[in-house]
This record gives structure tokens, C-alpha cells and sequence, in this order.
């Protein structure tokens, strides 16, 4: 069984936003438009899942003086508008949302719990052995994700379009190590 995993689709990586993308408004539209296209209707996915960057304290992940690679500007401020979903994305067509990044910097999805279950947890008790890759930011939490993905024995696809990159040329690169790692580019 296949699902998709919508990686931190939230309003402050989107244009206006804290850290925002600038494509992560047309990413989230298509993101939402594919929840609803004929591949979605046609089964493809068994469950959707979606992850949220939801920092209370995450300590060096916050910096006044932030070098945009491992430190950043406040960001996905749990339960604040810019923790959100994109209104874009249907959030009643998502199974489950796999929040991180409490108390630290959590880049993967897979640091995530959705009422206290582990993302690859929740995944193996509904039999998903495959998903696709959906979200923001390609050269982090797509990528980390993706990465671990692959590690934890899940075959992983990235569908590439529908991703937005922080940092262009960052995504790139990104995307390479992800293919190199056994991911498979759509
Ligand atoms: C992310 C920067 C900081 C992400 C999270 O979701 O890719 N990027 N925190
Ligand atoms: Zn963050």
C-alpha cells in the first residue's frame, strides 16, 4: 500500500510567510488540486498523511541572526496562523498530521508523531510499505524526510513538481542525494 506524505506545507513557508518559498503558494495549489484529482480518486494513495514544523522552544533553530542552513528566523509557532496548513492544501482529505520539532530542530517527518505515534510507526501498522513525497522545503524537510524514508526500508517516489525549494540551487543538490539514496524522481 502506497501513501502520500505532504512535508510542511504551512503558511509561514509560503510567500508572506516567516520563511517563505517563492513557489510554495503554487506548490501548495497543486498540492491541493492533485488531493482532488483522478489519481487521487483512482486509489492510488490507501492513506495522506501531512507533517507541521511546530516549534514551542526549538533553541538554535531560532536565531536573531539566522545563517538560513541551520539557524532561522521564528517560524511555525505551534498552534499560531503561521503553523497552519496552506489554506490551499483540503486538510479534510488528510488521515493524520505528524507534528515536530517541539523542543529542537526536526527536519524529517519521521521525528514527527501524530497523537503520540511515530510517523513510521503509523505507517507499517496500515500496511504502507511505499509512499510519494509531496511539500516544502525540498533542501530540507522534503530531503530529510525523503532520506529517512529510504533508511527506515520504504520504498520512496518524490514527485518533484510539487516540491519548493528554500534555496534553488540547495534543491538541486538535494533532489541528486535523494536519487542517489534509491529515491525515485517523478
Ligand atoms: C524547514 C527550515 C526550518 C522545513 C523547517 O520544513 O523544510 N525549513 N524549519
Ligand atoms: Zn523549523
Amino acid at each position: 500500500m502506497r501513501a502520500l506524505i505532504i512535508v510542511d506545507v504551512q503558511n509561514d513557508f509560503c510567500p508572506g510567510g516567516a520563511l517563505g518559498t517563492g513557489r510554495g503558494d503554487e506548490v501548495a495549489a497543486m498540492i491541493g488540486n492533485y488531493q482532488v484529482s483522478e489519481l487521487a480518486e483512482q486509489n492510488a494513495y490507501a492513506h495522506v498523511v501531512a507533517t507541521q514544523d511546530w516549534h514551542i522552544e526549538p533553541g538554535g533553530h531560532f536565531s536573531d541572526n539566522p545563517d538560513f542552513i541551520d539557524s532561522w528566523p521564528r517560524h511555525c509557532v505551534a498552534d499560531t496562523d503561521g503553523a497552519r496548513l496552506h489554506g490551499a492544501v483540503k486538510t479534510d482529505r488528510i488521515d493524520a498530521f505528524f507534528r515536530k520539532g517541539e523542543y529542537e530542530a526536526a527536519y524529517s517527518g519521521f521525528e514527527g508523531r501524530a497523537e503520540g505515534v511515530p510517523l513510521a510507526d503509523w505507517l507499517r501498522e496500515r500496511g504502507v510499505t511505499k509512499f510519494d513525497v509531496v511539500g516544502i522545503a525540498t533542501d530540507h524537510c522534503v530531503r530529510a524526510t525523503v532520506l529517512d524514508g529510504l533508511q527506515a526500508g520504504f520504498e520512496v517516489r518524490v514527485l518533484t513538481g510539487m516540491c519548493a525549494a528554500v534555496d534553488n540551487a540547495r534543491g538541486d543538490a538535494a533532489l541528486e542525494e535523494m536519487e542517489d539514496a534509491g529515491a525515485e524522481l517523478v
